[in-house]
């Protein structure tokens, strides 16, 4: 069974709007990311808490109770515009200068993902073997945001790009992990080939790739992003190895990965993975 997206379709179209008419706003980072698992992760996330974010970020979106599930970002750390103290996982994006040889860039062993090379192009409005993350969205943000690519350098095959065009969260694709290849309690690696331009106008900007997992009634829940870095600055990049280490909570048994485009600018992919530590 695939994840459900027909149930989401009115909450999916408010965030989009939401997103965007909020343009460059933080307050972004809190409707897209979370969409799909407001159905499922709400049961076990406090509305509280999630009003007190959408407040916090100057935008209420009340379609979006799951930020809560976050555990590692507070409101006041999200709509801030200074350092992200919230993660403590940075230095697994940095050192790059050091570890971003070529040979690094291209198909890692031992990855979960089926379709993570990305080299088997476009298939309708995603990557094959991808699927679009909010249904409706392309349609109503306009333009083309996902493309085929070439790979990163020193990889065969090609890679996919994501432009946002200036129109943050328009539009971002996702893929599962099989059954079962997710073990609670484990470890993983999260990791993508990545270049970014253009998205260091704004803080909120670093968010390129997001991971949820699924429990065995393919219950959404979890939102992790990678590591925030603490200048804007960083947010542009030449090819790297974006990579960070998760635990599956004890009840996880898949793990769905996304390609966002919370950002105004443009960032190639190549080779997502998650991979079993
Ligand atoms: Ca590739």
């Amino acid at each position: 069974m695939r994840p459900q997206h027909s149930n989401i379709g009115l909450i999916g179209g408010v965030a989009l709007l939401a997103a965007c008419a909020g343009g460059s706003d933080d307050s972004a980072a809190t409707i897209d990311p979370t969409g799909p698992t407001s159905i499922t992760a709400a049961a076990t996330t406090t509305e509280a808490s999630a009003a007190s974010e959408s407040s916090a970020a100057g935008t209420t979106t009340t379609s979006d109770p799951t930020t809560s599930d976050t555990p590692t970002t507070t409101s006041a750390a999200d709509s801030s515009t200074s350092a992200a103290p919230e993660t403590s996982t940075s230095a697994g994006s940095t050192g790059d200068a050091t570890t971003g040889a070529p040979a690094s860039l291209c198909a890692p062993q031992g990855n979960l993902i089926e379709h993570g090379s990305l080299d088997e192009g476009m298939d309708g409005q995603a990557p094959a073997g991808w699927e679009v993350r909010q249904p409706g969205q392309p349609e109503t943000c306009g333009g083309v945001h996902v493309f085929a690519s070439g790979p990163a350098p020193g990889c065969d095959g090609g890679g996919i790009t994501v432009d946002a065009q200036g129109q943050w969260d328009c539009y971002a694709v996702q893929t599962v992990s099989p059954y079962n290849s997710i073990t609670g309690g484990a470890s993983y690696r999260i990791q993508a080939s990545v270049r970014s331009e253009g998205n260091a106008v704004n803080p909120a900007a670093w968010f390129v790739l997001g991971v949820q997992w699924l429990d065995e009634n393919d219950g959404f829940f979890g939102d992790e992003k990678n590591p925030k870095p603490l200048d804007s600055a960083d947010n542009d990049y030449d090819w790297k190895l974006l990579e960070w280490d998760l635990v599956a909570p004890p009840n996880a048994r898949r793990i769905l990965v996304w390609m966002s485009a919370h950002y105004p600018g443009k960032v190639e992919f190549d080779h997502v993975a998650v991979l079993p530590l």
